[in-house]
């Protein structure tokens, strides 16, 4: 309660602020689109990672204050870089999209700053909310998809989605848990056919996949061959204050 007192005290000093990491076309090295990622600059505390706030998040008031404020935050970095931040990626759970009225809130919002809808992608992880059959948050995404918003699955494979829910679910993207990328070379194979099976399961139901995780060329050059595209990871670049073209890498 006291941390969610200062996480108010905290929007109103700014002291949220976003970080970005590209997301690589792992064929050219070039950055796609970046994806957002909140941090806290506390006075006392320094900066944080959701590992250490983002409990607070699940609240659904504090939670979508705080969401509300990443959003803009996430717009006026589009609104004001249309050519170095063609498109960024914001995190939601489920408590902040739970009916049509959020979803309807975050177009107006888009509208309010005139950002193009297909210029922003939420990532959803695909927790209980949406391993449960078509409710207030598939409805959200739903609206969302339609208006031309991205709509991703994150750390996909790790959470509770049956594939028959994949049916019902409206998504453009699924992005590969990094556990799976980690475990490729380490763990004779298991991860490799997990990681062939989503890239599948993505070709056949027409999903941009997105590897998470990439930190060695190996990883790198096993996923391209794969035939996964897009990558994210500490090999091209780390969360920072700045956004990164990020330059070809030798494969
Ligand atoms: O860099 P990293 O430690 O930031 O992020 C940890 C996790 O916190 C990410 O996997 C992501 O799911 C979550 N996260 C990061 N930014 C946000 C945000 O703005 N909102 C929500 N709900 N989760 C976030
Ligand atoms: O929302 P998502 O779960 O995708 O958040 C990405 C998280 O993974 C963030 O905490 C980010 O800092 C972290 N991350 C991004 N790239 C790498 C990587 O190459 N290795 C590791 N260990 N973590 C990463």
């Amino acid at each position: 309660q006291v941390f969610g007192q200062e996480a108010r005290h905290g929007i109103e000093r700014q002291e949220f602020l976003l970080h970005f990491q590209p997301i690589v076309d792992m064929d050219t090295g070039r950055a796609c689109y970046h994806e957002a990622l909140l941090r806290w600059q506390h006075p006392q505390h320094g900066m944080m990672t959701p590992a250490t706030f983002g409990d607070m998040l699940n609240e659904r008031t504090l939670g979508l204050m705080v969401q509300h404020h990443v959003l803009d935050m996430a717009l006026a970095a589009l609104r004001d870089y249309p050519q170095a931040l063609p498109k960024l990626s914001i995190n939601l759970i489920g408590a902040q999209l739970d009916g049509p009225e959020d979803a309807v809130w975050l177009l107006r919002r888009l509208d309010d700053f005139g950002v193009a809808p297909d210029r922003l992608c939420v990532e959803i992880i695909e927790d209980f909310v949406l391993g449960r059959a078509i409710n207030g948050t598939t409805h959200a995404l739903a609206l969302l998809h339609e208006a031309g918003v991205t709509v991703a699955l994150d750390d996909f494979g790790t959470g509770y989605a049956s594939l028959i829910h994949l049916k019902h679910l409206p998504f453009d993207m699924l992005k590969i848990d990094q556990s799976f990328t980690r475990g490729l070379f380490q763990d004779g194979g298991q991860s490799e056919a997990i990681i062939r099976a989503i890239i599948g399961l993505g070709q056949g139901l027409g999903k941009q996949v997105v590897a998470e995780g990439v930190e060695t060329q190996e990883q790198r050059r096993k996923l391209s061959e794969m035939g996964c595209r897009l990558g994210q990871g500490y090999l091209f670049a780390r969360p920072g204050p700045i956004l990164r073209e990020v330059v070809a890498i030798a494969g």
